[in-house]
């Protein structure tokens, strides 16, 4: 049994907190919207403070694309551990750790929640970019729904191909982090992580997890940071 949403209180305590994006108008980007971030954050005691949240909460949105800037084409498919099937009826998103209520949400309870969309750049290091519009729920309602501890500095991203990465709180919970459903209008594809994968335009491609099957909130960072961080790639990994 999947435990009761409550989407017009998460409403509330948005609205309570002031992380309410605009809905509808997206702002045109304009450079770097994320100036001095990266660095605030690696100067941070561990774990993030709420003052370090509350300053990036702050700064508003990052700019946004318009819808007719997407380009499907120049969306390539990255994926290092083949492409795991998940059965839509069977699949539970799991949030667990340093929060007051565990959850395992269907997608009808995803569904049901507040559905957000993001037009972003989504930059591979690769060398390839592309202008996306994901649609889904923001990572941040999910994680209040759950109750996050005010310790649970961190959030770490389990897939369903044995994928992983780990979150600092504050990028988790910034308003344009999504946990995406659909794709440039269209229900997610299978190779872009469906049924749910992470979205947002403040971190690098590798940060944004497709199949995600899992999320725990931690104190502090374990001894594995995540499928590419463990092998030298940044961790924070900030546009
Ligand atoms: N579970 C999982 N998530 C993942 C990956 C992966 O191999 N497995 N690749 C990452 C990388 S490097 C990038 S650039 C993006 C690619 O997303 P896309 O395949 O939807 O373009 O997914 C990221 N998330
Ligand atoms: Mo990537």
């Amino acid at each position: 049994m999947s435990p009761t949403l409550n989407p017009a209180s998460l409403l509330t305590r948005r609205r309570l907190l002031g992380l309410g994006v605009s809905g509808g108008s997206s702002l045109l980007l304009g450079g770097c919207a994320l100036n001095g971030f990266s660095e605030q954050v690696g100067a941070a005691t561990q774990p993030l403070n709420e003052r370090l949240e509350a300053w990036m909460q702050g700064r508003g949105p990052v700019p946004e694309f318009r819808r007719d800037q997407v380009d499907p084409e120049a969306l390539l498919v990255n994926s290092f551990n083949g492409t795991p099937r998940l059965d839509p009826v069977a699949y539970r998103l799991r949030v667990e750790g340093l929060v007051s209520r565990p959850l395992a949400l269907d997608l009808k309870d995803l569904a049901a929640l507040p559905q957000q969309r993001v037009v972003m750049r989504h930059v591979c290091v690769e060398g390839w970019a592309a202008i996306v519009a994901w649609s889904g729920v923001r990572l941040a309602d999910v994680l209040s729904l759950a109750g996050i501890s005010p310790l649970g500095g961190y959030v770490e991203i389990s897939s369903a191909d044995q994928y992983f990465s780990s979150w600092d709180r504050a990028s988790a919970l910034h308003p344009q982090t999504l946990l995406a459903t659909a794709m440039n209008g269209a229900p997610l594809p299978v190779a872009n992580g469906a049924p749910v994968r992470l979205a947002t335009p403040i971190k690098l491609g590798y940060k944004l997890s497709k199949w995600v099957t899992r999320l725990r909130v931690v104190s502090s960072l374990g001894v594995r940071r995540g499928t590419w961080e463990d092998k030298g790639y940044e961790w924070f990994a900030g546009l």
